[in-house]
């Protein structure tokens, strides 16, 4: 079953990979406005998981830098997902607001309807 799951996960990755949407040609001043915002955002995810993938892919179509943190490699940010988000799954956009408190987003649909509300 695990190897199904990984030879699944590599298929999903090449995939990716060979169609990967375009990153839109942003002036360098629009996109280090973007990157002010972005600065505060970062994605819990796993480089196979198709739910992480179409948000990564949404990400990049918007022409965003967020860092990704990877949750089923990395102890630590697994632990932080868990602990301050409230439940180990993927994706969670981390977003840091202005008034200092963290917003933990869970689902792939809201966390991209979300990105292009704000960014597109
Ligand atoms: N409805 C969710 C589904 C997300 C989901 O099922 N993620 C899986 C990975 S593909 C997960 O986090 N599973 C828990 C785990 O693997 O620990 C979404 O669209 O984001």
């Amino acid at each position: 079953m695990s190897t199904i799951r990984w030879l699944l996960g590599r298929i999903i990755l090449f995939f990716d990979w060979l169609t990967q949407p375009k990153k839109p040609a942003h002036s360098p001043e629009h996109q280090a406005e973007l990157d002010v915002h972005t600065r505060h955002m970062s994605l819990y995810q796993y480089a196979a998981c198709p739910f992480c993938v179409k948000t990564r892919r949404a990400i990049r179509r918007l022409g965003l830098n967020i860092e990704l943190r990877d949750a089923k490699n990395d102890p630590s940010f697994r632990h932080e997902l868990v602990q301050e988000g409230g439940k180990q799954q993927v994706p969670c956009l981390r977003i840091e607001n202005e008034d200092g408190s963290i917003t933990w987003m869970y689902e792939s649909s809201d966390i991209i309807d979300y990105l292009q509300e704000r960014f597109s």
